[in-house]
């Protein structure tokens, strides 16, 4: 059997999705994610300009001759929009061979090594008191894990925290449906190193030990400042501390590993094992970030997350909403298989893009499981996908005070 058709959904339903449809000669479908945030229609050209007419026509079993074939064929290499590209077409052909096999995708990666995988929310607010308001929520929804983020005196609207208020929890979406331009916000790292050990030292003496917390740097402290910030937070026992410096320096992280024993996650917006050589070879992380989306699909992801363990590494698969339903089946997936698994990511998808995306996804105090539908277990429901037209968003854009463009 030879793949027949290839197509690519565009969907908003609240926010933007791009999907890979694959359908073999005897008519198996298979779903890939291919969303990259606010650079959408670039990866939905990728293939459906450029991939498409290359995959009719051959056999869809083979995934890693068709990986490597989208990888080294064109002879450009790695970037956000090739290896979303790449994973789209990754996963649909992993959708497809496990259907075949009437299993759901865990079992064709090894079977599962636990009974459900640990997810962490998105607890934020635009003061203390907003903020322990939703991760009391959480915690009274069985969830054992949360990432903090709060307001900081002096800055406004800033980076992964909701504005719609206490009591909010599943609101917070960067994207912007902004027009032809992103917004802009203002940030000051002074101001948020002086706040943010307060905040931890109040949620431990509130929630007590066992909560594990976690928190997203977002790129923006240099690395003596995130080597500072690493250090001050040691007593308040993160689970990780998120992108503290610019993705793209990995021996950044060398000084902050010399001064603090604070667990370190990094990688969401890596695309390829090559973003992480040094840093796992030199231990300088604990945690692998990346999307199974943006770093091109099950098979990449399997061989990171392989090579990470040697070093005693462990996962932190990306899942926010800009990562669809497929895409977060696919982290579940590889979650629920691989031996060195931390904690996955959660945001709850709204209630329109789950009418879109119907996925047998199970949510049991603080633990999430795939479901055992064969293939990936997502399915797309093209007439409903059709009712939400692409608008285009965008990632706001950060500056200092002074008006410098800072990294968001
Ligand atoms: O598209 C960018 C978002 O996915 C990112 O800002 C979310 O940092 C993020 C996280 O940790 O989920
Ligand atoms: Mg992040």
């Amino acid at each position: 059997m030879t793949i027949e058709l290839v197509d690519v959904n565009i969907t908003s339903p609240g926010r933007n999705f791009v999907t890979l449809k694959i359908t073999t000669s005897d008519g198996i479908t298979g779903l890939g994610d291919a969303t990259l945030n606010g650079r959408e229609l670039a990866v939905a050209s990728y293939l459906a300009d450029h991939v498409a007419s290359m995959l009719v026509g051959r056999d869809e079993d083979r995934i890693e001759d068709t990986w490597q074939y989208l990888y080294r064929g064109p002879y450009w290499r790695r970037g956000p929009v090739t290896m979303a590209a790449i994973a789209a077409v990754d996963m649909a052909l992993w959708d497809i061979k496990a259907k075949k096999a009437g299993m759901p995708l865990y079992q064709l990666l090894g079977g599962a090594s636990r009974e459900g995988v640990r997810v962490y929310a998105h607890a934020s607010g635009t003061d203390y008191a907003a903020l322990k308001n939703a991760i009391t929520g959480y915690e009274e929804l069985g969830y054992t894990a949360v990432r903090v983020q709060t307001g900081v005196p002096g800055l406004g609207q800033i980076y992964g925290v909701s504005s719609s208020g206490p009591g909010v929890r599943y609101d917070y979406e960067p994207a912007k449906r902004s027009g032809d331009r992103p917004s802009e916000e203002r940030w000051d790292t002074r101001n948020y190193l002086n706040h943010m050990p307060g905040v931890f030292a109040s949620i431990r003496e509130d929630f007590g030990s066992d909560l594990r917390i976690l928190h997203d740097g977002h790129h923006r402290m240099t690395p003596i400042e995130a080597a500072r910030f690493a250090k001050d937070i040691e007593p308040y026992d993160l689970f990780w501390l998120e992108d503290c410096t610019p993705g793209e320096d990995q021996t950044a992280l060398r000084l902050v590993r010399q001064h603090s024993t604070t667990p370190l996650a990094i990688g969401e917006v890596f695309n390829s094992v090559y973003d992480y050589q040094t840093l796992i070879t030199e231990r300088l992380i604990d945690y692998v970030r990346s999307a199974v989306t943006h770093t091109g699909g099950i098979t990449a992801m399997k061989k990171l997350l392989d090579f990470a363990a040697i070093y005693g590494i462990k996962s932190g698969i990306h899942g926010p909403t800009d990562i669809s339903p497929v895409g977060m089946a696919a982290a579940l997936h590889l979650d629920l298989a691989i031996h060195n698994f931390g904690i996955q990511e959660y945001m709850p998808h709204n209630a329109q893009t789950l009418e879109v995306f119907q996925t047998s996804f199970t949510f049991d105090k603080g633990f999430l499981h795939p479901g055992d539908n064969p293939g990936l277990g997502v399915e797309l429901d093209e007439d409903a996908a059709a009712g939400h037209e692409y608008t285009k968003a965008y990632l706001p854009v950060n500056r200092l005070l002074d008006g410098t463009v800072h990294d968001w």
